[in-house]
């Protein structure tokens, strides 16, 4: 059995810890497609977030509060950065992190490409799923915002962390998805999976920059295997982080049925044949959507594996 999931940063790496756990049990394998739209270079270094989000949890090394960054983190680099006055300041690098963004940034010099360091870089974590980021090509989220009366287009880090997500997105823009190829192996993974799920991720920053890379929609909307969603909202609310700010600048509802309605039906033009919310959202309902209520709280790799069980749920 082969389980292909999309997924972002941390709703997709704690996710996957279930998936992982249903897949030891099953004997299955798993494809991980990670958004690379959080993506920057800073300090000339390139920083996946998604990525490293996902490989340090399921390696066992990521900050469990922060959701964030390593476990165990320091500082240092950061703070003598900012006694240069080397901007941006806003952004936090700690010390263990750096070394990856070193490694990382190194290989893609010598021309290797974004596949390939991250599998690279999972010799030494061991994430226990195959992680393809979404695309080898650079492909970011920018922000258009209203700055002292001018609007611009912003990095997606600069709006989140330097202005707190407190500036009104009146869209997110995916630069070079039009251009951009999915990864070696996204196509083959999603032509080839017995299920495909979307993650609780945020559906506007993780998800639709997945979406947006040409071809990956194409594939999943002819694919073979049943496309499960899961709500990261519940009861209206996110569980934690900005979907709620970006779904206002959609205009989606913040709800189950938005989200799900943001995704849409396979059978209209959308990717979803199942729709999973949490108990608390019981009787939405999405034209042309399975709609599966169960609750969605990933409390710990075993409970976020029943969550799983029920998108390959035949029944
Ligand atoms: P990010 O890239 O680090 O922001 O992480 P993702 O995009 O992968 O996931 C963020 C989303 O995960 C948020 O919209 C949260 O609401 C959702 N999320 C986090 N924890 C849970 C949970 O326990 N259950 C559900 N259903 N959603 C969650
Ligand atoms: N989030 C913050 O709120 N402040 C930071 O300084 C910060 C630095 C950072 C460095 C590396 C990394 O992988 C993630 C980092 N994040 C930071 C998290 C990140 O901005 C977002 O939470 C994700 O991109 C959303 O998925
Ligand atoms: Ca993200």
């Amino acid at each position: 059995m082969h389980i292909v999931v999309l997924a972002g940063g941390i709703g997709g790496a704690r996710f996957l810890l279930g998936v992982r756990e249903v897949a030891r049990a099953r004997g299955a394998e798993v494809t991980a497609v990670v958004n690379v739209g959080d993506d920057v270079t800073l300090h000339g270094l390139r920083i996946c977030p998604d990525l490293d989000s996902v490989m340090y949890t399921l390696g066992g090394g990521a900050d469990p509060e922060r959701g964030w960054g390593r476990t165990g983190e320091t500082w240092v680099v950061k703070e003598e950065l900012a006694r240069y006055g080397a901007e941006p300041t806003w952004f936090g690098l700690g010390d263990k992190d750096i070394a990856t963004h070193l490694v990382r940034t190194r290989m893609l010099d010598a021309g290797y490409p974004l596949s390939a360091v991250t599998e690279a870089l999972c010799t030494r974590w061991e994430p226990g799923v195959r992680m393809i980021p979404a695309t080898d090509e650079r492909c970011e989220t920018h922000v258009v915002v209203d700055i002292e009366g001018k609007t611009q287009a912003i990095h997606f880090q600069e709006w989140w962390i330097r202005y707190r997500g407190e500036l009104p997105a009146q869209r997110f823009v995916f630069v070079g998805a039009e251009s951009a190829k999915p990864a070696p192996g996204v196509l083959d993974a999603i032509a080839s999976a017995d299920a495909v799920l979307v993650a609780p991720s945020n559906p506007v920053v993780s998800v639709a920059p997945i979406l947006a890379v040409p071809g990956i929609r194409d594939a999943l909307r002819a694919g073979p295997a049943r496309v499960s969603g899961f709500s990261p909202i519940i009861g209206n609310s996110p569980v934690r982080g900005m979907a709620d700010k970006c779904l206002d600048a959609m205009g989606v509802a913040v709800s189950a049925a938005g989200v799900g309605g943001l995704y849409g039906a396979r059978s209209a033009e959308g990717i979803l044949d199942r729709w999973l919310v949490d108990t608390t959202d019981a009787g939405t309902a999405v034209p042309g959507v399975e709609v599966r209520s169960r609750p969605l709280w990933m409390t710990d790799p075993a409970t976020t594996a029943a969550m799983v069980e029920e998108a390959l749920d035949n029944g």
